[in-house]
């Protein structure tokens, strides 16, 4: 990671996330390179001590992710492995991550970015997906059920919320999936806004087509950046502006019964994917260095506040 992971090494950063927060997600301390480093090592600490802390504290955790094309280790990527054995790596490493946090995580991102940009499921980078074919994606979701009965699996990507081509790929595989009795159970979408476009409008009308096949929704990585001035500092139309795409996302997943889990990416701007891979943007948490709430944070508590638990506030 490009900063010091703040978990361990800032008092106020664990306090603001035992109190603001009913949920959380280990942000990489699942993924394989981090989880699974060797073919015979499983490395838990991090991971298991934020399930520790989130117990500790009465919040849900998130499990991300058992099925991607990114940071994967290096011997499974470079490996010179017979479909067979990747097939019996995949289902190991399922049993053995999801086995050990069994009970203990409510929802598992089981597929990540399985879908390019125009519907088509990433055949060449996915390692999975290019050495034992499409079928593989049942397999997973069947052993992550076997590993862990009561966690939600789900089938999330970035470039899903509105209405797109990529979600109507997964609005097609979930009930192709569903029709095989594969135990799906959830469809999410990231969430990464940046204030140079728009946002689709069509997020709950989205969410609603998935929640109408019996899944559950939800937005599991929300953040929004955007263009910085020359002095670093946001000015105070742009954190406006900003406010209005997180309140905007959120009120889409309120207005859809079966949203039930809603994530930010990161809640203060030092610890931000961000910056690091978008030059010259940031400032796109709900928090500023200081941890002083932005109008983002205010607005959605405050909308959080009006909303009523278990009724859809359906405009
Ligand atoms: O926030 C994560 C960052 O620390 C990592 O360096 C990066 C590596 O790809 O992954 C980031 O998280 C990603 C998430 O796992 C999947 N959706 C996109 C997120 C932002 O890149």
């Amino acid at each position: 990671m490009p900063y010091e992971n703040p978990f361990y090494a800032e008092p106020e950063y664990r306090k603001v996330l035992a109190t603001q927060f009913s949920s959380v997600t280990p942000e990489n301390q699942l993924k394989w390179e981090f989880v699974h480093p060797e073919q015979d090592v499983y490395n838990f600490q991090e991971a298991d001590d934020i399930v520790a802390f989130a117990k500790a504290n009465k919040q849900e955790v998130r499990g991300h992710a058992l099925f991607w094309h990114s940071q994967n280790p290096e011997w499974l990527e470079n490996g010179d492995f017979t479909a067979d054995e990747l097939r019996a790596i995949l289902k190991e490493h399922i049993y053995t991550v999801v086995g050990h946090y069994k009970g203990d995580l409510y929802q598992w991102d089981v597929t990540n970015e399985i879908f390019d940009g125009q519907g088509r499921l990433r055949m060449q980078e996915n390692i999975w997906l290019r050495e034992l074919g499409p079928g593989i994606i049942a397999d997973a979701f069947r052993w992550a059920h076997e590993a862990d009965p009561s966690a939600k699996l789900f089938l999330n990507d970035y470039g899903v919320e509105g209405i797109n081509a990529k979600s109507t790929a997964y609005y097609e595989l979930a009930k192709q999936l569903l029709a095989d009795g594969v135990p799906l159970h959830g469809f999410s979408a990231q969430a990464h806004w940046d204030m140079r476009w728009g946002m689709p409008q069509d997020i709950e009308a989205n969410f609603q087509r998935f929640d109408d096949l019996g899944l559950e929704t939800a937005i599991t990585e929300l953040d929004v950046r955007f263009t910085l001035p020359p002095s670093g500092i946001p000015t105070q139309d742009q954190l406006e502006r900003q406010s209005k795409y997180y309140t905007d996302t959120l009120q889409a997943c309120l207005n859809v019964l079966g949203c039930k889990s809603f994530t930010v990416w990161g809640f203060n701007d030092t610890y931000s994917w961000v910056p690091v891979f978008f030059e010259g943007t940031g400032a796109a948490t709900i928090m500023f260095e200081d941890y002083t709430a932005k109008p983002a944070y205010y607005d959605m508590l405050a909308m959080l506040k009006d909303a009523t638990p278990g009724k859809s506030p359906r405009r």
